[in-house]
């Protein structure tokens, strides 16, 4: 009996889905389908769901005859569960909650970024903490979504917090404010692109 996951990469949901799958030792029970890589699992998807979100685990069964029934499962947390529940005799997953802690460094970095502005004697060091963070942040959404884009931040915010140390040294006095339109830029760019890809 089939179980098929419809999602793509940089789905964060989906690579919480494909880290279960990982830590089950399952890979070889699941197949995956990428709906941004072949259009057909889309359309299956967008058939059975009504909507092309992701990640969907669809399950093959039978049933009380004993005939193959398909059943669609979606929301990453009822997958994983599903998944432990049928692959870890109950175990219950561990429960890591990556988005509740980038909420706290984009919240930290805000509130830094704002305090620079009125602490100005403090603002570089203020300024350089925020901008690491958001470095952090942008690396590690990159890797968990396996995302170029969220890398390309990721280096903009180090470049950032480069110039800011640079200047505060008075080594060069880089305009910091490029690094603010490179990365406004990127954001309205990449944006752009990954909209264009979903309606494909
Ligand atoms: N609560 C859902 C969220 C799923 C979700 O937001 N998926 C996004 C990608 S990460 C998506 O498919 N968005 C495009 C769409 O809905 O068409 C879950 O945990 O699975």
């Amino acid at each position: 009996m089939g179980l098929a996951l419809y999602k793509y990469d940089a789905c964060g949901y989906c690579q919480a889905v494909l880290r279960a799958i990982a830590a089950l030792g399952i890979e070889d029970e699941v197949e995956l389908r990428d709906t941004l890589v072949d259009p057909r699992w889309r359309k299956e998807l967008v058939a059975a769901m009504g909507r092309a979100t992701v990640p969907v685990l669809r399950i093959e069964e039978p049933d009380e005859l004993e005939e193959t029934s398909v059943r669609w499962l979606p929301e990453s947390k009822d997958i994983i569960a599903y998944l432990y529940e049928r692959f870890s005799d109950g175990k219950q997953p561990p429960v890591v909650d990556a988005t509740a802690a980038h909420r706290v460094a984009t919240m930290a970095m805000w509130a830094l970024l704002g305090a620079g502005v009125f602490f100005t004697e403090l603002q570089a060091p203020l300024w350089f903490t925020a901008c690491f963070i958001g470095a952090i942040r942008s690396f590690h959404n990159g890797w968990r979504t396996k995302g170029w884009f969220h890398h390309a931040i990721g280096v903009v915010f180090l470049l950032a917090s480069a110039s800011i140390v640079l200047r505060a040294y008075a080594v060069v006095d880089l305009p910091w404010w490029y690094f603010a339109y490179g990365l406004i830029g990127l954001l309205f760019v990449g944006g752009l692109l990954f909209r264009l890809r979903l309606r494909r």
